[in-house]
């Protein structure tokens, strides 16, 4: 497969550079009420306050309960919006489906973890056209249980209680994403003007064979593929190229895409009762007093049951609220031929269907109607890959049970990090792979600390070794998935301690000799541990006595438990802390360094101390003289931002075809004085950078600087031990 993420194609010719966030809400809809200018200068706009505890929250659930309210509002249709087949189980897993798909492996944003689908965009995307009434539906059981569960848990929770009771199989259920109550401003979500309904372009072409950057879907505000096919072309081949390219950027192989696919459209059906032209705008457009409803149409033709949402028109299979065999056994039985839904949308109808192989009309039981599959589903049966996959499936309906119900799992809890975060009686035993599991660890006394830490200081190892050792383990967490960072040190594993970034070398030569100085120590534990040791020793030879508070307890990873696969996606292809770049993006490079920031959860003020403490310490990848803006290396000063803001210096670039590297000479001359990247002149181009600059760079705050620097530090060193909380 091709490397999505190396190379990075840049896009439309030469040097075409889009910006980091490309299209956003603003952009989108340029009316909406700016809410959020109530909530600037570290102005929260949670209502549920800093204190709120939604863990301990959970444990007051009555889970039972809950669980039981969801099963009956299953069957209780209501006339708003009334249940196909009395059933409002299939709806509300689409709705979860479309919660946890928006995930992707590449930057493991999205996902079902924050109950964003409340929220613009996704709110109001065109492939979530009638989910505000799933969602709706919902309320009261929301409203009755109150904090006791979120409504991102509640989303996920009312797939798996639909489907348990439509008879199908569930692996299990982990409670604890909190609900957050803005939308997530940091998710690029493609830069194309247009909407998919809009004729937005495909990603994927016979030039262009894979996604761009972290993107996951194949038309903007899709959540995947094209259910008609490529850019609407009925051919399933392509469209199995299309399911395979944003499935695995989900971390779905083609078994479970197979599965997830299959057995998702064991229930349901697809509404296209009418040409979409007769339905109103999404719920960020419409009008007031439709009170957040969007796609709307009237109330007498909801009645008779003349949806549109996709176009598309028809259920996949025979028993549309019973989990079975019957999708892949039409699947194989029936030659399909392309025909047209009421809406116009392309479809897949089988010749000659038995009577029995009909499905029930959505509203009359008694009337038999023909059942359909998309072109998406035809892939399952005309690309080779899936075919074998499918055939399988259907000759062994046990195997796609398991497959289904851990495919269905993994979706919903992928991007919820460590099994130990997950809360509640439903959650699974077994250890699964992708959890990224971690041994338990055991916290080494004061006194193995203390003289593990004079070791490693009179090891022969550098101040800047060990500082880049401990930031290249810590460094890989990102909160949008909560995977990566120091605990498990699987820096010291396949394939972290190969990735260029990390220097392997040097890394092999400083973990070796961590390794025989920890005596019982986590390997983890002694990596974070000597990183720290080192910035007291900078700290010290600056004049600033101070202690790195450290916290032990990290347990080493095994290989075996190492998903090499999809730890390949977390390679940083820059680092703007240690000033590297492995190759240029479509995206500026100090904007790579925020994207990076806002993945270690680091404020402006954290990002900028980081920064400037790292260059003066030596962190450079491979030792580079960018950014070293000190006579002192090795000591931790502020020399970085006294350097950067002196006005006695000029800066030009090396050559004006890279735009990546500068040199600062002395004014009234040309001596050369300092080399620096795009990503340390940020800081004093960019204003509100180059203010909180001048902060570090003033004097009276060295010691500030040291200490804002250490705290910084530890919150990036212990960004992953949610075992403290
Ligand atoms: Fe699905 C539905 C497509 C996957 C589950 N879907 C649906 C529809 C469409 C689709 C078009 C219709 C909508 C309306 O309403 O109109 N899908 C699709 C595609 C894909 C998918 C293209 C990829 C390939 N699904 C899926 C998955 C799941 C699902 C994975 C899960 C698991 N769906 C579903 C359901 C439904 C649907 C359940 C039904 C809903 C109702 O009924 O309402």
């Amino acid at each position: 497969d091709a490397d999505p993420k190396a190379g990075c194609p840049v896009h439309g010719g030469e040097n075409q550079i889009r910006s980091l966030l490309g299209r956003q809400n603003k952009d989108w809809w340029p009316d909406a009420l700016p809410v959020d200018m109530l909530h600037q200068h570290g102005v929260s706009p949670d209502p549920m306050g800093e204190d709120f505890n939604y863990a301990e929250a959970f444990k007051k659930l009555d889970y039972a309960a809950l669980k039981a309210d969801l099963t009956a509002l299953m069957t209780d249709s209501k006339p708003w919006w009334p249940a196909d087949y009395g059933h409002y189980g299939p709806f509300m897993i689409r709705m979860a489906w479309h919660a946890a798909g928006t995930y992707r492996v590449t930057d493991g944003r999205g996902g079902a973890g924050s109950g964003q689908q409340r929220f613009e965009p996704l709110n109001s995307w065109p492939d979530n056209g009638n989910l505000d009434k799933a969602r709706r539906l919902l309320w009261p059981i929301k409203q009755k249980y109150g904090q006791s569960i979120s409504w991102a848990d509640l989303f996920i929770l009312a797939g798996n209680v639909a489907i348990e009771s439509m008879g199908g199989p569930v692996f299990g259920f982990g409670g604890g994403r909190k609900d957050v109550y803005q939308s997530e401003g940091d998710t690029f979500w493609g830069a194309e003007e247009i909407w998919v309904n809009e004729g937005a372009k495909t990603r994927i072409t016979e030039e262009q064979a894979d996604l761009e950057g972290p993107l996951a879907a194949i038309q903007m505000g899709l959540i995947y593929v094209n259910p008609e096919g490529p850019g609407g072309d009925p051919d399933p081949l392509k469209s199995a190229r299309d399911m395979k390219a944003t499935f695995s950027r989900m971390a779905m192989n083609s078994e479970e895409t197979v599965a997830l696919t299959a057995g998702g459209h064991a229930f349901g059906k697809a509404h296209g009762a009418k040409p979409a032209a007769n339905f109103g705008k999404a719920p960020a457009s419409e009008e007031i007093h439709q009170q957040g409803f969007g796609w709307l149409t009237d109330a007498e033709e909801i009645g008779k049951g003349h949806i549109t949402t996709s176009g598309i028109e028809g259920s996949w299979s025979n028993n549309p609220t019973k989990w079975g065999g019957d999708y892949f056994r039409l699947l194989f039985k029936y030659d399909y031929e392309l025909v047209e839904s009421p809406a116009g949308a392309k479809q897949w109808q089988p010749i000659n269907p038995d009577p029995e192989d009909m499905a029930p009309d959505a509203r009359d039981p008694n009337k038999r109607v023909p059942t359909m599959m998309t072109t998406a589903d035809m892939a399952l049966k005309m690309d080779p890959e899936f075919r074998a996959i499918s055939e399988r499936f259907r000759d062994d309906q046990a195997a796609l049970d398991d497959a289904f119900a851990r495919a269905w799992f993994k979706l919903c809890h992928r991007d919820m990090g460590p099994k130990c975060l997950y809360l509640g009686p439903e959650v699974p035993e077994e250890d699964l792979i992708w959890q990224d599991p971690v041994p338990q660890g055991v916290v080494p006394s004061d006194a193995e600390v203390a003289a593990f830490k004079s070791a490693v200081l009179s090891s022969g190892l550098t101040v800047a070794q060990l500082v880049k050792t401990a930031w290249a383990s810590a460094s890989t967490f990102r909160k949008s998935d909560k995977r990566g960072g120091a605990n498990g040190a699987r820096i010291a594993l396949a394939p972290q301690k190969d990735w260029d970034v990390n220097e392997p070398e040097e890394l092999a030569k400083v973990l070796a000799k961590l390794e025989e100085l920890r005596g019982s120590m986590s390997l983890a534990d002694a990596i974070v541990l000597a990183g720290s040791a080192a910035v007291e020793k900078a700290a010290k030879d600056g004049g600033f006595d101070i202690t790195v508070p450290f916290t032990g307890g990290r347990g080493d990873a095994t290989q075996d438990w190492t998903d090499v696969e999809s730890f390949h996606w977390m390679e940083p292809q820059a680092d703007g802390f240690r000033n590297y770049l492995k190759t240029r993006q479509p995206v500026k490079t100090e904007e790579l360094l925020i994207d990076r920031a806002s993945l270690l959860g680091l404020s402006g003020p954290e990002m900028t101390v980081l920064v400037g403490g790292l260059r003066v310490l030596g962190a450079n990848h491979k030792d580079i003289p960018e950014g070293v803006l000190t006579n002192r290396k090795g000591v931790l000063s502020n020399d970085f931002f006294v350097n950067l803001l002196d006005i006695e210096t000029f800066w030009e670039r090396v050559d004006t075809a890279s735009d990546e590297e500068f040199i600062g000479y002395t004014r009234g001359g040309r001596t050369e004085k300092w080399r620096a990247t795009r990503t340390d002149l940020i800081f004093g181009s960019n204003s509100q950078l180059r203010a909180t600059a001048e902060v570090y760079a003033e004097r009276g705050h060295e010691e500030k600087f040291v200490r804002d620097f250490v705290k910084a530090w530890v919150k990036v060193m212990n960004a992953d031990r949610f075992d403290l909380a």
